[in-house]
């Protein structure tokens, strides 16, 4: 069956595995997710290390292989799991609760980890009354003690219970399993497809690129004020908000994605290096070892290129393959940069845009958000005129989002303390369109929408929507 095919590893024939990861779908209506979506990075983690340490599990990729309920629902039946791990985010907690739902009634045992639960485990195993225990954190060290002691409810570091309990009254989170120890994942036997074609022109010649996605780091050093990611890590917690493996296990890792026939990697990590000693380290390693040169892509910040780039670094990055970075902007209005701490001034991001064009860096991404708490009409249209500011100088791309409130962030205690009733009435809605990758219609379909009446921002959600629909066209007009 074409659907098995995302049930990995390929070589999964025989015996029930221990444990099955499923990648829940951020929506089942098949027709809204992207054919070239990124695969699940964290289970794919899981697995290799629980592999490592002696489990039998596997991967459902129910979200890349577009799954109805009822295909999850049969590959379950076929494969009868001991356990069943789920990843909900806080925008898919409906379509994870419909999956453990039918986990629950074939009886058998739902964990779940990843972006929600890390966030709030008591709120979650509230959102989903069916489940036996939420992860917080780092899954590797908690999933090896509850698939060897599950029956005798092991109290674990990270691990939760009934919110009701005195036990689930806590707020720490899994002890990371140390970077470096996680094996090399291998794309061949973990990943449906891991390769992406794409076309893409540097200077007058067109080069086709076979792409796979690889993820290194865990978190992120900075600490906006709208992003999960510093949540995710418990950073002010006493925990480390980022965590870069050594240079070597980085050269393995791509030295062996790139076994797959790619030619090019996307760093899918939160930063692909905050400094330009990352980078370098890696390619002067990678040069080093007499490693084939290959194509990437990745994501880091404006004041680093802007700032503590040297020329020869970024002669360097030119000749390293970048053909792709992408910057977090957010804004073009100083004080809401300031409000969300950005850590960045528009200066810097406009330094940062044309030095990189003018090295020779094909292309150069920027993110985008509007609909901030109590974000003006005047501050969207200032980065409405920041944006096509920005494809002045050279700017080839953007992403531009709706702001959403997610649980555990410091908008959310804001919103929670001065708009609580607008928490109540939070709802991710998945806007329905068929339209082809690559479109304005496309990044407005694939970004999850807020209820239209909604005043998060001093505007209405609906006109934040049509204020971001009308700056994408005029981007790529
Ligand atoms: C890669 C990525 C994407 C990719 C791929 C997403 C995908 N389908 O897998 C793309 C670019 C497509 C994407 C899109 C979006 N994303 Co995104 N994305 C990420 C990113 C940068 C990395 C996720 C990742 O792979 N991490 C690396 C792995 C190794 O770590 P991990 O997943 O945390 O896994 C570990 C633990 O969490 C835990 N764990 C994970 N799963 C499980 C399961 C079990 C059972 C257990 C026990 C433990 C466990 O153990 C793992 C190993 O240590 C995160 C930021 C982040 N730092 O997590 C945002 C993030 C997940 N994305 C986010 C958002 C908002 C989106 C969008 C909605 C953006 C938008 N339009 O507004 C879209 C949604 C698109 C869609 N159709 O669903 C938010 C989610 C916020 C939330 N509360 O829900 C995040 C957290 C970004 C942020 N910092 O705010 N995203
Ligand atoms: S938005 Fe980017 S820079 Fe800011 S905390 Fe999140 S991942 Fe880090």
């Amino acid at each position: 069956m074409e659907k098995g095919k995302f049930l990995t590893p390929n070589t999964q024939t025989q015996g029930n595995p221990d444990l099955l990861l499923i990648n829940v779908p951020s929506t089942f209506q098949q027709g809204l997710i992207p054919d070239d979506e990124e695969p699940p990075f964290g289970l794919l983690r899981l697995a290799v290390t629980l592999k490592k340490e002696g489990f039998n599990p596997c991967i459902l990729d129910a979200h890349r292989g577009k799954l109805s309920l009822s295909d999850i629902e049969d590959i379950v039946y076929d494969i009868r799991p001991k356990f069943i791990g789920l990843n909900p985010a806080s925008v898919n907690l409906t379509e994870a609760a419909e999956i453990a739902e039918i986990s629950a009634t074939r009886g058998i045992p739902i964990i779940i980890g990843g972006v929600h639960p890390t966030l709030s485990p008591q709120q979650s195993l509230k959102d989903l009354p069916m489940i036996n225990v939420a992860v917080r954190g780092r899954g590797e060290k908690p999933l090896i003690e509850l698939l060897k002691n599950f029956k005798n409810r092991p109290e674990i570091r990270g691990v939760y219970y009934n919110p009701e309990d005195k036990l689930s009254q806590r707020s720490d989170y899994a002890e990371p399993y140390p970077l470096e120890n996680i094996p090399p994942i291998d794309y061949r036997i973990w990943v449906a497809n891991p390769l992406q074609t794409r076309l893409v022109t540097f200077g007058d010649r067109k080069i086709q690129l076979e792409e796979i996605s690889i993820y290194e780091t865990a978190g992120c050093p900075f600490e906006c004020t709208y992003c999960s990611t510093p949540v995710l890590v418990g950073r002010g917690q006493g925990y480390k908000p980022y965590t870069r493996p050594p240079t070597e296990k980085i050269v393995r890792d791509v030295s062996l994605a790139l076994e797959t026939g790619a030619n090019a990697i996307h760093f899918v990590d939160d930063m692909a290096f905050v400094g330009p000693k990352d980078f370098r380290d890696f390619f002067e390693l990678w040069q080093s070892q007499g490693l084939p040169p290959f194509y990437w892509r990745g994501m880091t910040r404006a004041p680093i290129i802007a700032e503590r780039f040297t020329d020869d670094d970024l002669k360097l990055l030119v000749e390293s393959g970048c053909w792709r970075l992408a910057i977090g902007v957010e804004s073009g209005n100083q004080q809401i940069l300031d409000r969300i701490k950005k850590r960045i001034t528009l200066d810097q991001v406009k330094k940062a845009v044309e030095r990189l064009r003018k090295a020779g860096i094909p292309q150069v991404k920027a993110f985008f958000i509007m609909g901030f708490p109590d974000e003006s009409l005047e501050q969207m249209l200032d980065t409405q005129r920041f944006i096509l500011e920005l494809k002045g100088l050279g700017l080839t791309d953007i992403s531009l989002f709706q702001f959403k409130p997610y649980p555990g962030t410091e908008e959310w205690t804001y919103l929670s303390r001065h708009k609580p009733s607008i928490l109540e009435e939070i709802r991710y809605i998945k806007i329905g369109n068929n339209s082809k990758n690559d479109t304005v219609d496309h990044k407005i379909s694939t970004d999850p929408a807020l209820p239209d009446h909604l005043m998060i921002a001093q505007i209405p959600s609906a006109e934040v929507r049509e204020l971001i629909e009308q700056t994408l066209k005029l981007f790529y007009s």
